[in-house]
């Protein structure tokens, strides 16, 4: 097997900034879920880009802060993990320097990979100078390889990032093969899509108190037949997924099927239920077994 430029690059940062908005464009397919709400992603998540001249494992993590429960805890578990177990880091802000980027910033020290600064959203900022005022903000911080302006939504100058990232990693036989784009499971990815639509749908403290998980599938006459339980932490939130006469759940379910069809490229049939655990979000034993452990 040829040689090619390989490594694995964490995409790590404060919530909500864009990460696995990037991840997605970088691997070109919704390979992580997104949102306006911060706290979406809630795992390490892989995505692998292939070209002639290397393979990258790029790993999303969860929007690193202060912990507030047990979940929140395993997130920033995550996130830490990430920043210790790989080959170069991309650290995604989307605004000048805050006090808070020095919880993600801290993790930092004591390691030997180089940190590059991504400065995401660029397609907000009304001028060249407000770029110029978040590199400003971030000198001192910590001495990073170098800064990057892009756009993950609309994919400026992401190109330029790619080169140097290529350019930083070292030449080794691939870890994963070619056509394989992530290493989640498609139960995984399934209950992901599901929690996708919940966020979409819902605000406040319901998208935040929403576990997913995949209860049982199976192919049956070309029809992809899937149940899955969506829990939550008490039951007025129950009351608020199912919704009046059922609409709520009814449009979470057409539109994640939508996207299930898409990624399983088959005929898709999907039942939801909403079960309650209560306060599931605050113990250790309740993450186990809803994805997180
Ligand atoms: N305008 C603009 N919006 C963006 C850009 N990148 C991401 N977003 C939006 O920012 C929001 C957060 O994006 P995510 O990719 O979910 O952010 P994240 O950093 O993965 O968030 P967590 O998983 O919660 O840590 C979504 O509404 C995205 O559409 C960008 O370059 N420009
Ligand atoms: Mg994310």
């Amino acid at each position: 097997m040829s040689k090619k430029k390989v490594g694995f690059v964490g995409i790590v940062g404060r919530p909500n900034v864009g990460k696995s908005t990037l991840l997605n464009y970088l691997i070109g397919e919704k390979v992580a879920i997104t949102s306006d709400k911060p706290q979406t992603t809630r795992n390490q998540i892989l995505g692998i880009r292939n070209t002639d001249t290397s393979q990258i494992i790029f790993v999303d993590t969860p929007g690193i802060h202060k912990p507030r429960h047990a979940l929140g805890e395993y997130l920033d578990e995550q996130a830490i993990g990430a920043i210790k177990g790989v080959d170069l880091i991309l650290y995604m802000v989307d605004d000048v320097y805050k006090p808070a980027e020095y919880h993600v910033i801290k993790h930092f020290q004591n390691i030997e990979a180089k940190v590059l600064l991504v400065i995401n959203k660029i397609d907000l900022l009304k001028s060249r100078s407000s770029v110029d005022d978040i590199i400003v903000s971030y000198l001192g911080q910590y001495d990073f390889y170098g800064v990057y302006p892009i756009s993950s939504l609309e994919g400026t100058h992401i190109e330029h990032l790619l080169e140097d990232v290529e350019e930083l990693l070292e030449e080794n036989e691939v870890f994963y093969p070619e056509e394989q784009t992530t290493t989640q499971s498609d139960f995984t990815r399934m209950s992901e899509l599901i929690r996708e639509k919940v966020l979409y749908h819902t605000q406040e403290e319901v998208p935040h108190s929403v576990a997913v998980i995949v209860d049982y599938a199976e192919m049956k006459d070309g029809v992809y037949n899937l149940y899955a339980s969506i829990i939550v932490e008490r039951p007025s939130q129950k009351n608020i997924l199912i919704g009046k006469g059922g609409q709520m759940i009814k449009k979470i379910g057409t539109d994640a099927r939508k996207d299930i069809n898409k990624t399983l490229g088959t005929k898709v049939h999907l039942e939801l239920w909403v079960k309650v655990i209560k306060n599931w979000r605050q113990k250790q034993t309740n993450l186990q077994g809803l994805g997180y452990e």
